[in-house]
C-alpha cells in the first residue's frame, strides 16, 4: 500500500455543504442515496470534486442531474470535473452489510444495522470526500421492515418518523451540527432503552437514551448513571454542556474497539456499556465509566473541535484521554472523601502508568515506532495506538503540571472560541495553550515530533560542609526508525528529597531565600542541567518523577536498600509503588538471568511491611504488592528471554505467596465486605487485595489459600469475588480449578461477556504442572466452543488476544508451536477482519528483541503471514515493519 504523509496535506478545491442521505436498508441489498452540495473551497485552488468508494456498488451518479461531463476513477478515488460554485451531486449506491465481516461502513450484528465510520468507513457506505476536513450538515431517512428493526437512529434530532407499506417504517434525522463523516452513525435493530430526563447548568432539558437488547434491560444502570456524572463533570471542570436536546449510546456485540463518539449516537462495545454485579467486575464497572465518559467528552474535544487530517488523531484521542483520566481520579476521590482522596488519585494514576508502561513502552522501543502525532502511514487504522492514546494523554498532563490547572483551563477556554466548529492541528491547540499563558511552547512540540521513550538519569552528590545536596539530571531519548538524532525536550520533573527520618525535606534551590514545599517541579530543557539544593541537615535520597510527571524511563542506580526505604517512606504514593515496581523488576529479572535462585530476604521484608501496614488503604496495597507485568519487565531485559522470565515470575509468586502465606490470610480475613455488592472504591479496594492475597496462596499451593479460594468461589456474592476466586485457582498446580471452570462454564454458558473473561482466563493461564497441556493445545480446543468465534472480536481479543499478548511465557513456548498457530490464525482473521487481524499481528512485532533461538522459530511464521494471499494493507504494514 502507498504510503501517506503528513507533509503532503492539502485542502480539497471541492467540499460539502450539507448531506441528505436515504437508506433503504436490507441485509444482502441495501440502497443508499446520496444527494449533497458540493461548495467550492476558498481555501484551495482550483480542482475536481474529489470522492472516496470502497467495497460498495455504484448504481449512479450525477451532476446537477445529469451523468458528469468527465469522470476518473482510480484506486478507490473518484475525479469529477465541475463548473461553477455550487452543484448538487447524487450517487445511488448498493452494499451489503451482512457480508461485511469487516465491522468498518455499514454491517450486521444480531440481525440489527450498525455502522463505524472511523477512520474511513463512510466511503464503504456512499462516494464521499471522506476526510474529518470535510464538515457537513447532515439529514438522514431510515428505511426498514418494522419487525426486524423496531427502533431508527441516527445523529441529531428526530424530525419525523412513521409507516411505509409491506410492513416497513421509516425515520427521519437532523443533525444540526456540522460534523465530519466519520461521525455519521446509524442503527437499526431490535432494542430497548433505558430513559433519563436531566437538565443542564443552563437550565435545557435532555433526554438520555442507554439502547441495548431487552434481556440487557437490567444491566444499564452503571451506564447511564456515568454518562450523567460526566456530563456533571465537564460543566464544572470545562464549562462544557451537552449541546443536543437527546444522547443515545447504543450496545452493540459485534465492534473492533470499545466505543465510537457519534455525534449524539455513540456506538459501544457491550463490553463498555453492560453491568450488573452478578455478571461484571469491579474493573468491569470501572472500565464503563471511563469509556462513557471517554466517548461523551469527546463531543468537544473531537466532534465540536475535530482533527484536519488523520495525523492529527491525538489531538482528539490524548487529549480526551487525559480528560477521562482526571474525571475518573475526580470521581475516585470523592467517593473516597477527603483523607483518602489522596491515595485514590494515586491509585488511578497508577493504572494509567501500567498501562502506559506495558502498551506503549514496548510500541515506542520497537518497528512501530512513532510519534504521538505520526509523519507518515500506510493503513491509518494501525495507527490507534497506545502511543497516540496514552502518550498523547501523558504530554497533554504534562502541559497540565506546566501551565497549573488554570493556566491550561484558560488555554482549552481560547481554543474552543477560536477553533469551534472547525477541524484544526496539534499547532492550533498547542498554540492556544500558549497565547493564553503567554509561553513559549515552541521546545514543547518535539513532544509531538518525536518517537522514543526518552531516558532521564541523575547523578548526585551531597556536601556536608555546605550542606548541599547537587543534582544533575540529564535525557536522551533513543533512535527510533527514521529518526537517528533527537532534539532536548521540555520534561517536568516533580521530585522530592527524603531525610534519613523518612521524612520529605522542604526544598530550597540555591539563590532562593527560603525552603518552599517538599515537591516541586524542575524543568529540565537542555540534555543535562544542574539544581543544587541547600539547607538541608543530612544527605537525603530523591524521590523523582513523582506521579511520573513525564513519559519517560528514570534510569537511576538505587540499591535494594534505598528501595527498601522508599517504599516505607517516599511521601509520594506512586513513587512508593513505583519502587516496589523497581524492587520486583530487579529480583524477577535476577533470578531470569540466573544471578539468583531465590528471593532476597530484604525483599520479602519490605513487602511484608507493606502488605500489613493497615494505614495503607487496601486499592493502594493491592496496587503496590502486585508484580510488574511481564509485557514490561521483557522491554527491561536484553534480550528478552520470555520462558526464562516465566519461570521467575514462578519463583517469585511462589516465593512470596509461601514467606507471608499467614499474613496473606489474615488479609482474606479482614477484608471482607460485608452487604450487597455496591460499585464502590473502598469495597473494589478491599476486593482487589483480597484477590491479589489469593493468587499469592494458590500460587505457592498454601492448601489453607486453595481451600479459601474454592470456598470463596462458591459462596461469592457478586462476579468481582466469584472471578478472582476462580483466577486465582487457575493460577495454581490444583486440579481443583477443573471442576471450577466447568462449574463457571456451566453457570454462564449463554452470557457472551462473561465467557470473554472465561476464554481469556484459561488463555493467559500459566503452566504450573510440568504434566499439563500446552496453553497453546488448550487455546486451540478453545477455538471449538460453540460460543467461540472468529467474527467476533471481543471472542479474538479475549482468547487469541490474551495467549499472544498476556501469556509471554507460553506462546514463546521453545517449540514453536504458538508461533506456527499466530501465523495461522493471523491469516485466518486477515480474509474476515484486517484491523483484528492487524491487531493480532503486533504481537510479535518486538520479535527482534527476543533471543537468538525465538528469533529464528518466529521469522519464517511472519514471512509466511506476509507471503500469504490476499494480504490485507492493516497486516501487509505492520509485518513489513516488522521483518524491516
Ligand atoms: N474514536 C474512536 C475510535 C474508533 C475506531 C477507530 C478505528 C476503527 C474502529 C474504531 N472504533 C472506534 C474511539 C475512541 O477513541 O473514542
Ligand atoms: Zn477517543
Amino acid at each position: 500500500a502507498p504510503t501517506i504523509q503528513r507533509a503532503d496535506y492539502r485542502p480539497l478545491a471541492w467540499t460539502v455543504e450539507r448531506i441528505d442521505l436515504h437508506f433503504r436498508l436490507d441485509p444482502t441489498a441495501t440502497l443508499v442515496t446520496n444527494r449533497m452540495v458540493c461548495v467550492r473551497n476558498p481555501d484551495a485552488g482550483a480542482g475536481p470534486i474529489r470522492l472516496w468508494s470502497e467495497a460498495l456498488e455504484r448504481l449512479s451518479l450525477t451532476v446537477d442531474g445529469k451523468a458528469p461531463v468527465s469522470l476518473r476513477e482510480a484506486d478507490g478515488q473518484i475525479e469529477i470535473d465541475a463548473d461553477g460554485e455550487r452543484v448538487l451531486v447524487e450517487v445511488l449506491t448498493r452494499i451489503n452489510p451482512q457480508a461485511n465481516t469487516t465491522l468498518s461502513g455499514l454491517y450486521q450484528s444480531n440481525g440489527g444495522y450498525f455502522t463505524q465510520c472511523e477512520a474511513e468507513g463512510f466511503r464503504r457506505i456512499t462516494c464521499f470526500p471522506d476526510r474529518p476536513d470535510v464538515m457537513a450538515r447532515y439529514t438522514v431517512t431510515l428505511e426498514a421492515e418494522r419487525d426486524a428493526c423496531p427502533v431508527l437512529l441516527s445523529n441529531g434530532n428526530l424530525l419525523e418518523q412513521g409507516d411505509l407499506p409491506d410492513g416497513w417504517h421509516y425515520a427521519k434525522w437532523e443533525d444540526p451540527f456540522l460534523k465530519p463523516s466519520y461521525l455519521f452513525a446509524l442503527v437499526a435493530a431490535r432494542l430497548e432503552a433505558l430513559e433519563r430526563e436531566v437538565t443542564t447548568a443552563s437550565g435545557r432539558k435532555v433526554l438520555l437514551q442507554v439502547w441495548v437488547e431487552a434481556r440487557d434491560l437490567d444491566r444499564c444502570e452503571h451506564a447511564m448513571e456515568s454518562l450523567i456524572h460526566s456530563m456533571r463533570w465537564d460543566e464544572e471542570a470545562f464549562g462544557l454542556e451537552l449541546d443536543l436536546d437527546r444522547f443515545m449510546i447504543v450496545a452493540v456485540s459485534d465492534f473492533n474497539m470499545g466505543a465510537m463518539e457519534n455525534k449524539g449516537l455513540n456506538i459501544f462495545n457491550t463490553k463498555f456499556v453492560l453491568a450488573k454485579p452478578d455478571t461484571a467486575t469491579d474493573i468491569d464497572y470501572e472500565n464503563v465509566e471511563s469509556v462513557v465518559a471517554h466517548e461523551y467528552f469527546h463531543n468537544w474535544t473531537g466532534n465540536r473541535v475535530t482533527c484536519r487530517d488523520w495525523f492529527q488523531l491525538t489531538l482528539k484521542e490524548g487529549l480526551t484521554v487525559f480528560r477521562d483520566q482526571q474525571f475518573s481520579a475526580d470521581m475516585l476521590a470523592r467517593a473516597a472523601g477527603p483523607e483518602g482522596a489522596a491515595s485514590a488519585r494515586a491509585v488511578k494514576r497508577i493504572d494509567d502508568v501500567r498501562v502506559l508502561r506495558a502498551a506503549q513502552f514496548p510500541e515506542d522501543g520497537g518497528p512501530m515506532a512513532h510519534p504521538i502525532r505520526p509523519d507518515c502511514y500506510q493503513e491509518i487504522n494501525n495507527f490507534y495506538t497506545a502511543t497516540v492514546y496514552e502518550k498523547g494523554a501523558e504530554v497533554i498532563r504534562m502541559l497540565h503540571t506546566l501551565l497549573g490547572p488554570e493556566g491550561f483551563r484558560n488555554g482549552m477556554d481560547l481554543y474552543f472560541s477560536y477553533h469551534d466548529g472547525r477541524a484544526v492541528t496539534c499547532d492550533d491547540f498547542v498554540e492556544a495553550m500558549a497565547e493564553a499563558n503567554g509561553r513559549d511552547l515552541d521546545q514543547f512540540m518535539h513532544w509531538y515530533a518525536q518517537a522514543g521513550t526518552p531516558r532521564l538519569s541523575a547523578r548526585a552528590s551531597w556536601d556536608a560542609a555546605s550542606a548541599s545536596y547537587t543534582l544533575t539530571l540529564s535525557q536522551h531519548t533513543p533512535p527510533t526508525p527514521g529518526q537517528p538524532d533527537k532534539r532536548p525536550l521540555v520534561i517536568p520533573v516533580a521530585l522530592g528529597l527524603i531525610g534519613p527520618d523518612g521524612q520529605d525535606c522542604p526544598l530550597q534551590l540555591d539563590g532562593e531565600a527560603s525552603p518552599g514545599a517538599c515537591t516541586r517541579v524542575l524543568t529540565l530543557t537542555e540534555a543535562e542541567q544542574t539544581f543544587r539544593f541547600v539547607g538541608l541537615t543530612a544527605e537525603p535520597v530523591p524521590s523523582l518523577l513523582r506521579g511520573f510527571s513525564a513519559p519517560v524511563i528514570l534510569e537511576l542506580e538505587e540499591d535494594d536498600a534505598r528501595l527498601a526505604f522508599r517504599m516505607a517512606n517516599d511521601a509520594d504514593p506512586f513513587n512508593r509503588w513505583d519502587a516496589a515496581q523497581r524492587y520486583s523488576e530487579r529480583v524477577a529479572l535476577a533470578l531470569a538471568a540466573g544471578i539468583a535462585d531465590e528471593l532476597p530476604q530484604a525483599y520479602v521484608d519490605a513487602f511484608a511491611a507493606l502488605l500489613n501496614d493497615g494505614r495503607l488503604d487496601p486499592a493502594f496495597r493491592a496496587q503496590a504488592l502486585a508484580l510488574p507485568t511481564e509485557g514490561y519487565l521483557l522491554e527491561r531485559m536484553s534480550p528478552a528471554d520470555p520462558v526464562a522470565l516465566r519461570s521467575a515470575m514462578v519463583v517469585v509468586m511462589h516465593g512470596l505467596g509461601q514467606a507471608l502465606a499467614d499474613d496473606w490470610l489474615g488479609v482474606c480475613d479482614a477484608m471482607q465486605v460485608s452487604g450487597p455488592y455496591r460499585y464502590h472504591p473502598a469495597d473494589a479496594g478491599r476486593r482487589a487485595l483480597t484477590g491479589l492475597a489469593l493468587r499469592y496462596l494458590c500460587a505457592a499451593g498454601d492448601e489453607r489459600g486453595l481451600a479459601l479460594a474454592q470456598a470463596r468461589y462458591e459462596g461469592a456474592g457478586n462476579m468481582t469475588e466469584r472471578f478472582a476466586a476462580l483466577a486465582a485457582l487457575v493460577q495454581s498446580a490444583s486440579t481443583a480449578s477443573v471442576p471450577a471452570l466447568e462449574a463457571f462454564h456451566q453457570r454462564y454458558h449463554d452470557d457472551a461477556l462473561v465467557l470473554d473473561k472465561w476464554f481469556a482466563l484459561q488463555a493467559g493461564a500459566w503452566r504450573w504442572n510440568e504434566a499439563a497441556p500446552r496453553t497453546v493445545e488448550c487455546v486451540r480446543a478453545l477455538m471449538a466452543d460453540p460460543a467461540f468465534s472468529l467474527s467476533n472480536p471481543n471472542k479474538v481479543y479475549a482468547l487469541l488476544g490474551t495467549f499472544f499478548r498476556a501469556n509471554p511465557g507460553e506462546f514463546h513456548a521453545a517449540d514453536g508451536s504458538g508461533h506456527v498457530f499466530w501465523a495461522d490464525q493471523v491469516i485466518a482473521l486477515n480474509a474476515r477482519n484486517p484491523q483484528v487481524a492487524a491487531r493480532m499481528a503486533r504481537a510479535l512485532e518486538n520479535w527482534r528483541r527476543y533471543t537468538p533461538a525465538l528469533q529464528a522459530s518466529i521469522r519464517p511464521q511472519l514471512e509466511r503471514v506476509l507471503a500469504s494471499e490476499d494480504l490485507s494493507p492493516d497486516v501487509a504494514e505492520v509485518i513489513g515493519k516488522a521483518l524491516s
